[in-house]
């Protein structure tokens, strides 16, 4: 079987046997051990000389380099998180464009393609993952890289009037053009590629997913990213360590817990979801002192001003709610900033009482697949879900909310609290069979496949599939 080489922004090398890292990680790090190969990346660092180090665990090779503090500014902070990552999220109005910055994103791209041609053999297939990386195998293609890459956009992708705004959006689409294999989360995300590919470039599409644009044939389709629900399952329910700390409501009965995490950032839609919440209190008095809501939201970009003043934002929204409803037996809100260990997480998952889960926009969303498979077969919560996660396709029996009807979100909340044992039941198991159905390991072997499939296409039609 030929190496899998696998390109992400950034690499966290994981030890043999251990859990603790997110589903992502596991998966991709599964695929490598099964071929064996290298995960390549940035290693999260700036330094003022920055050097290739590999390091070889088994059969995977991790090979990282840092990046200086200039390309971290126009690459990282810049072109990906400042003007890719809100544009994409249909956050035109957070989106900034500096012609430096995208200049740095198109640099360290090259710089990283360079880096890593060395380091290739002839048959090795390289899946290349998110909106860092777009241009990558454009750069591969100019030193002469012939490999079959494959590219895996996590985030959403949107309608072409969104893109472009972004003002090289033709160059930048021209580069994601050089792929043999195109992957989005959703039919959606799929559609939206296929409309921007025949409206801007007049591009045709073919049969079974292929495309021609800009003189390359490629193929793109919808891969929904999953978990491991019965690993996740199984880890909730082994989890006996310390709990939410919920009161007692006013019938002595415990409290219930309305439980949501998310990296803090605004296309979570946590001020909305803080809204919906005090929303609830406002109309359906019966449930104070019965509920209560914990939000956990590690910080992530904390360098990036956006991140920083949605922070202050929730900041205030929580002791403004806890400041007109608590009492000194009943705190409505716990907000935490503080990242917490995944099986701490899965177990409070498998206590609450409703995962709310509430995106204003979300490529997939995982923590949505993670709190239905964290629950108690025989007394489920309930998973309340926005309709712009990703999520939503696949978990259809959810409680489907939109994060922008605050009121709405509030009614959805009220039913959840009120849901009998049966319909809990009924919803969950069709939740999942899905998340069964269609797992990290269905995700990431359907990729592969395809990716190895064009490979093999390419070799009986005599196509070079060799570096140069
Ligand atoms: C991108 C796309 C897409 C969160 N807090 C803690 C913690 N987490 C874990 C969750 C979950 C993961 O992080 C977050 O995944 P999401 O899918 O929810 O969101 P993004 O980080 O935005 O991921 C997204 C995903 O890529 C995969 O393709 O679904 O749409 O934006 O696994 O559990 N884990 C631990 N402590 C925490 O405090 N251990």
């Amino acid at each position: 079987m030929s190496r899998l080489v696998v390109v992400s922004n950034r690499v966290a090398p994981i030890k043999e046997g251990k859990v603790a890292a997110g589903g992502l990680a596991v998966g991709v790090y599964d695929a490598l051990r099964e071929s064996g190969g290298i995960w390549f990346g940035w290693n999260g660092e700036t330094s003022s000389n920055p050097m290739l180090v590999c390091e070889t665990q088994g059969n995977i090779t991790y090979a990282t380099i840092g990046l200086t503090k200039r390309d971290y500014d126009n690459y990282y902070r810049g072109f990906s998180n400042a003007t890719l990552w809100p544009t994409f999220h249909y956050r035109v109005d957070l989106s900034r464009y500096l012609r430096k910055e995208y200049e740095g994103y198109r640099r360290v791209n090259a710089m990283l393609a360079e880096q890593l041609k060395p380091l290739l053999q002839p048959d090795d297939i390289i899946w290349v993952h998110d909106y860092h990386l777009i241009p990558f195998a454009d750069e591969l293609r100019q030193l002469g890289v012939r490999n079959r890459i494959g590219f895996f956009l996590h985030i959403p992708f949107p309608a072409p009037e969104t893109l472009t705004s972004i003002p090289p959006h033709n160059e930048l689409f021209r580069t994601l053009c050089a792929y043999d294999l195109l992957g989005f989360q959703t039919e959606v995300d799929r559609q939206a590629f296929e409309d921007y590919i025949t409206r801007e470039v007049r591009g045709v599409v073919s049969k079974n997913n292929t495309m021609t644009a800009y003189g390359h044939t490629f193929k793109a389709a919808a891969y929904p990213i999953g978990i491991m629900p019965d690993e996740i399952q199984e880890l909730a329910a082994s989890y006996k360590g310390r709990r939410h700390i919920s009161g007692r409501g006013r019938e002595g009965e415990p409290r219930k817990t309305i439980i949501s995490v998310d990296r803090l950032d605004y296309s979570k839609g946590l001020v909305e979801r803080f809204e919906a919440y005090e929303q609830l209190l406002d109309n359906y008095p019966e449930h104070h002192r019965e509920v209560e809501f914990v939000q956990i939201a590690p910080t992530s970009r904390s360098d990036v001003k956006t991140y920083q003043r949605i922070r202050q934002q929730l900041e205030t929204q929580a002791g403004h709610i806890n400041g007109r409803y608590a009492d000194l037996d009943w705190m409505p809100v716990h907000y935490l900033n503080k990242s917490h260990d995944r099986k701490i997480l899965m177990g409070l998952f498998r206590t609450a009482s409703i995962g709310l889960v509430t995106p204003l926009r979300d490529g997939m969303n995982l923590v949505a697949k993670e709190y239905v498979a964290s629950q108690d077969p025989q007394n489920p919560g309930v998973l309340v879900l926005s309709r712009f996660a990703g999520a939503a396709r696949e978990l259809t029996s959810a409680l489907i909310v939109n994060p922008y009807d605050r009121m709405g979100m509030a009614e959805a909340l009220d039913r959840a609290l009120r849901m009998p044992l049966a319909e809990r039941k009924d919803r969950w198991e069709n939740m999942m069979r899905v998340l069964r159905k269609q797992n990290l390991a269905t995700w990431r072997d359907d990729f592969v496949r395809d990716l190895r499939g064009s490979a093999q296409r390419a070799a009986a039609k005599g196509w070079a599939v060799h570096a140069l």
